[in-house]
């Protein structure tokens, strides 16, 4: 595994968008209107709807490297953006509950939904953190141990709710505040990245119905999901689901090519350490994500991101959708 910062993990430029200063000025602008559109509620439809609008007046450059990245998520799966505007002055103590979210329609927050509603929909899960659109990923004391995004003990490789029939397609990482000594970083890495690394047999194994994936700790109840193949889709360019806590072989054969998946999946890994203003966008069927360690303070100023989950098609999920709603049941 290798530290790397994002300019050099990310050879694609198409893949990292650095804004200049008036496309941050743009920005600030577009999320000062939607933070002060009624009824000043992130999860409230009309903002939401309000907010799609704004989305389309993003920085042109900001709307090609989203368009680009949903055409083609690169190597690495991975979009960053960054010099989102953020105004460190005027953010309020880190939060530190269990299932922080953020239902006000902060400044960030509004920055974190409009760059979402342009790469697709925006989703949630009823089950999941209260159904909020913008969630917080917070250390909390006494989870630090925790297979969670509360937690700060490294958090195993994941695809984000594998177990579920209609995970994200693409996952949101905005950092408004990083850890206090920089160490708390995102784990990176990808199937296109890991193919090539791993023997024929492997990944005959991965492409069989053998495994099987619970629910996160951050889902209330939902059933351990059907039967599944790790790798599907094309032989060459495979989409991947695998979360390497909560997934489990149903044989030995299988246990080993999990093991052996693990493993060439951290050695194609990158660490990205969010600055504050940096968005990152993973697309979750061909990345997979994790965090390592880092020591919170819970002193108000911990790392603090909002995270989003997208969805690219929401007439796929209509059935799991009410009201035609943004939440998933
Ligand atoms: O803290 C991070 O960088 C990622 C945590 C995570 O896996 C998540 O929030 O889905
Ligand atoms: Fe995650």
């Amino acid at each position: 595994m290798t530290m790397l910062q994002p300019a050099a993990a990310h050879r694609d430029a198409a893949l990292l968008l650095d804004l200049n200063g008036s496309e941050q000025g743009a920005i600030a602008l577009l999320s000062r209107e939607l933070a002060a559109t009624a009824p000043g509620l992130v999860d409230d439809p009309r903002w939401v709807a309000r907010a799609r609008s704004l989305s389309c007046r993003l920085p042109e450059r900001a709307r090609e490297a989203l368009r680009r990245y949903r055409h083609d998520p690169g190597e690495d799966g991975v979009l960053i953006i960054r010099n989102l505007p953020v105004d460190a002055s005027a953010l309020p103590l880190t939060p530190n509950v269990t299932d922080s979210v953020e239902r006000t329609a902060t400044l960030p927050a509004a920055v974190a939904v409009l760059v979402t509603l342009q790469l697709g929909e925006i989703a949630a899960y009823r089950d999941e953190k209260s159904g909020a659109l913008v969630q917080n990923v917070v250390p909390v004391p006494g989870r630090e141990e925790s297979q969670s995004n509360a937690g700060s003990t490294p958090l195993e490789l994941h695809v984000e709710n594998a177990f579920h029939p209609h995970r994200p397609d693409y996952v949101g990482l905005f950092c408004l505040r990083s850890d206090h000594l920089s160490t708390g970083g995102t784990l990176l890495s990808s199937i296109r990245r890991t193919l090539p690394l791993l023997p024929e047999d492997t990944v005959r194994v991965l492409r069989g119905e053998r495994f099987t994936t619970s629910p996160p700790p951050s889902f209330r109840g939902g059933d351990a999901g059907v039967r599944h193949a790790v790798l599907t889709g094309d032989p060459d360019d495979p989409d991947v689901k695998v979360d390497f806590h909560a997934t489990s072989a149903d044989d030995d054969e299988a246990k080993v090519a999990l093991e052996q998946l693990r493993t060439a999946f951290l050695e194609a890994a990158t660490t990205l350490v969010l600055r504050p203003g940096e968005m990152a966008f993973v697309d979750n069927r061909i990345a997979i994500h994790g965090r390592t360690a880092y020591a919170p303070r819970y002193d108000g100023h911990d790392r603090w991101l909002h995270r989003t989950f997208v969805h690219l098609d929401h007439r796929r999920t209509r059935g799991n959708r009410l009201g035609n709603g943004s939440v998933l049941t």
